[in-house]
């Protein structure tokens, strides 16, 4: 499974700093006509298991459909590669769908000790790093980057070897994760640490009937219901609130024009909660949301322009048929 590279780091809960941060963007947030708390601090060490249990969810199949197509595809993706190539993975998690890609790799053709197949996870979260390269060693040279997605990238970057090319995996529908114009301004971003030859693999989320979207993020068992609440018990216990959690319910709503599922918490009842760390006391009306995560859903038209508005060439994708999700490889021309 491959997790958010904002997901929880034991290195980094508890440190002031980070708590400090994260006081200042929910008492901004929560100062919002629309309340609004950011999706990364979704993913504290309960909130990494809540999404690890959504993976396996009958209704949640992007997860599932992500890891076929790379299962499926493996050997297809390493036959459009220049021979030497090294694997960087952008929220890697354990690496456990990159693990199809990195065999594939490894027997096209055949590598000798001399050139060992090295794979760079990047991850915020040490723990998961850890395991990614206990896991993978013996299929490629690991060299674990702790760190978010951008920075981790210019660190691999640095060490590139000569005539190696880069295949940058951004896998699971994390761009799903980005407001739109925020998708593009990093897929530039990323594009500047690249050069001609080296390939993007994105896995984007597609479009698909509004009831089987709102099922995925509305499960009838709850666990997409416990993860969102979850960043309420999150602001209880790091920054001392007084969020009663029953008070509040999950709802996913599709936004048609938007196309992208929000998750919202709505306020049950008129109340007022203190959050002394952010020195805030916030009031919800009855019915009163806040904000808490968009997972935008894609056209394939759109991915194909997104490549180009970016520095990128489309050249081949695959579409999972049970669950429409599409993992597409771009070239950087
Ligand atoms: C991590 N990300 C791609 C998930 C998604 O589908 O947007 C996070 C998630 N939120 C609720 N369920 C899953």
């Amino acid at each position: 499974m491959s997790t958010p590279a904002f997901a929880w780091s034991k290195s980094k809960a508890g440190d002031s700093a980070v708590t400090r941060e994260f006081a200042c963007d929910v008492r901004m947030g929560l100062a919002k006509s629309q309340k609004e708390l950011h999706s990364k601090y979704l993913y504290d060490e309960l909130g990494s298991s809540l999404f690890e249990a959504i993976t396996h969810l009958p209704e949640y199949g992007l997860t599932r459909a992500d890891e076929r197509l790379l299962r499926r595809h493996a050997e297809d993706i390493a036959a459009l590669l220049p021979s030497r190539v090294a694997v960087i993975d952008l929220g890697s998690g354990v690496g456990q769908k990159t693990r199809h890609i990195l065999r594939a790799l490894r027997g096209s053709p055949p590598r000798s000790a001399a050139t060992p197949l090295r794979y760079y996870p990047i991850d915020v979260s040490a723990d998961a790093l850890a395991r990614c390269e206990r896991d993978l060693s013996e299929v490629a040279e690991v060299h674990p980057i702790e760190q978010s997605y951008l920075d981790g990238m210019a660190c691999a970057a640095a060490e590139r070897q000569p005539g190696e090319a880069f295949l940058v995996m951004f896998i699971g529908s994390t761009i799903g994760n980005f407001e739109r114009k925020c998708a593009l301004e990093f897929l530039r971003d990323l594009r500047r640490s690249l050069v001609p030859g080296d390939a993007l693999l994105v896995g984007a989320d597609l479009v698909k009937e509004p009831d089987r979207m709102l099922d995925a993020y509305d499960d009838p068992a709850g666990v997409t219901g416990a993860f969102n609440l979850n960043l309420l018990g999150r602001i209880n216990r790091e920054l001392g609130a007084d969020f009663r959690l029953r008070q509040f319910e999950h709802e996913a709503r599709w936004n048609e024009q938007q196309r992208r599922i929000e998750m919202h918490l709505r306020s049950r009842v008129n109340q007022t909660v203190s959050i002394p760390e952010a020195d805030l006391t916030v009031s919800f009306q009855a019915g009163e949301s806040i904000w808490t995560e968009s997972s935008h859903k894609f056209q394939i038209a759109e991915l194909d322009a997104m490549a180009e508005l970016t520095g990128f060439q489309a050249a081949t994708r695959w579409i999972d048929e049970e669950w429409p999700f599409a993992n597409s490889l771009w070239i950087v021309s």
